[in-house]
């Protein structure tokens, strides 16, 4: 009942089915019980409290007899940057007595290529039902993006992987309920590597802009108008560079190519460093605009991953972070979604008292009208370094403040 399982559930839920939502952690369990939900998600909470409240939806600690069984656990990376699969073995095998012929099993976590076909089904067969004949099965990702998952889950285009296609096309029938785009069939593997690839595009595109940014700094040119004008070419889309790549997507699912065809993806790795090297290059930026003086104080708006969620997980500005912290500067921080962080402050202002240098971290909406005059009178000094492109150059400078762009010099 994670940030994919649950939205999903609830969505089957509206659309009356009878759905458990199988849980390990008992506070997930209980609060959805109560219709209540723990992550950041605009709409879910109303339509989690009314499927409850209906009894279409119910949680549950341990998963219970079924026809359709969707399997939609983290697969997280190892420090080595080779997937974690063991949330994948243990919910299989959590669902092997409870497995009945006729049924249907979906896998919906980011795998690498082959994980349906060599991890799921052997395990699904230690039931004794044998897959293709007695259990239909399938990989069908997820393409939602936080913040928007309740409107993409209906509308996004689905690919869906069948270990035959009988099991396709069953999977297919089940997500057609929930889903008014386009479906599309084909084998595991196939949408295994789209679902990779999807994300992969957008990182290895990112770091081309990421590129662009180291090379226009070097040059003196302002990235920001070379990526304006380029983009008005017809079939030119540039990226928006920035202080890295977070999520728990982007950084990590590429490395599951990586992990299979590593001589094969030279693109795709390279891509990736260089999108983790950003907040180091974000570090070098700071320290050279405070010359190494590590008694100034520094103030951070923003610490998600990207703008209007509350997620930090992979988030660049917390790389940033410890490396600052790391080398002895004073840092404070605030952001809207964010209560219980270290260095946290509660509100703008208190995070900017005495300060010496702003940074906008993140894009969050909540940063669009700043106090730029309050922020100036209780600041030390007159610096702001906007990493995102985000602020009024014009603005910021007639609240008295020097204003320094990423990928501006
Ligand atoms: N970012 C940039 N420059 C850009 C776009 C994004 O630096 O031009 C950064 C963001 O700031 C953020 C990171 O990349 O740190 C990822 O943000 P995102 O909005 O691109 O994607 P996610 O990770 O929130 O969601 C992605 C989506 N994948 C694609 O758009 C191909 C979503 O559809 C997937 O469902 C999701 O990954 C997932 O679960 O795999």
């Amino acid at each position: 009942m994670g940030y994919i399982g649950l939205p999903t559930a609830t969505m089957f839920s509206c659309y009356g089915h009878k759905v458990i939502g199988v849980d390990v952690n008992e506070k997930v369990v209980n609060n959805i019980n109560k219709g209540k939900i723990i992550i950041e998600e605009p709409n879910l909470e109303e339509l989690v409290e009314d499927v409850v409240k209906k009894g279409n939806l119910i949680a549950s600690i341990s998963p219970k007899e079924s026809d359709v069984f969707i399997i939609s656990v983290p697969t997280p990376i190892k420090d080595d940057k080779t997937s974690d699969m063991s949330y994948v073995i243990s919910a299989t095998k959590s669902i092997i007595k409870y497995l009945k012929e006729g049924n249907i099993v979906v896998l919906e976590s980011t795998s690498p290529v082959g994980t349906t076909e060599e991890v799921v089904k052997p395990i699904i067969e230690e039931s004794g039902l044998k897959v293709g004949r007695d259990i239909m099965l399938g990989y069908c990702p997820e393409r939602v993006i936080p913040g928007k998952i309740i409107y993409e889950l209906k509308n996004n285009d689905r690919v869906i992987g069948g270990i035959d296609k009988k099991s396709a096309e069953e999977i297919r029938k089940i997500y057609k309920t929930i889903v008014d785009g386009n479906i599309y069939l084909t084998d595991c593997k196939t949408a295994e590597l789209c679902k990779l690839m999807e994300n992969t595009y957008r990182d290895v595109n990112i770091a081309l802009s990421n590129e662009l940014l180291l090379i226009c700094d070097k040059l003196n040119i302002n990235v920001w108008e070379v990526i304006e004008y380029s983009n008005k070419h017809p079939r030119v889309n540039l990226h928006t560079p920035g202080p890295g790549v977070g999520g728990h997507c982007l950084a990590v699912d590429p490395w599951f190519i990586i992990e299979k065809e590593p001589e094969l993806s030279n693109i795709i790795k390279s891509s990736r460093l260089l999108n983790d090297s950003m907040p180091e290059y974000v570090y070098n930026k700071i320290d050279k605009i405070l010359q190494k003086d590590k008694s100034k104080k520094i103030t951070i708006l923003g610490i998600t991953y990207k703008a209007n969620t509350d997620d930090m997980r992979e988030s660049p500005i917390i790389k940033l972070i410890d490396k600052l912290l790391k080398n002895n500067y004073n840092v404070k921080v605030f952001d809207p979604y964010i209560k219980d962080f270290q260095i946290n402050c509660q509100s703008i202002l208190e995070a900017c008292k005495d300060s010496d240098l702003l940074i906008l971290g993140v894009n969050h909406d909540y940063f669009k009208n700043l106090p730029l005059d309050e922020i100036k009178t209780t600041m030390k000094g007159n610096l702001i370094l906007d990493i995102r492109n985000f602020l009024d150059k014009e603005e910021v400078e007639k609240s008295g403040f020097i204003y320094k762009l990423l990928g501006s010099n």
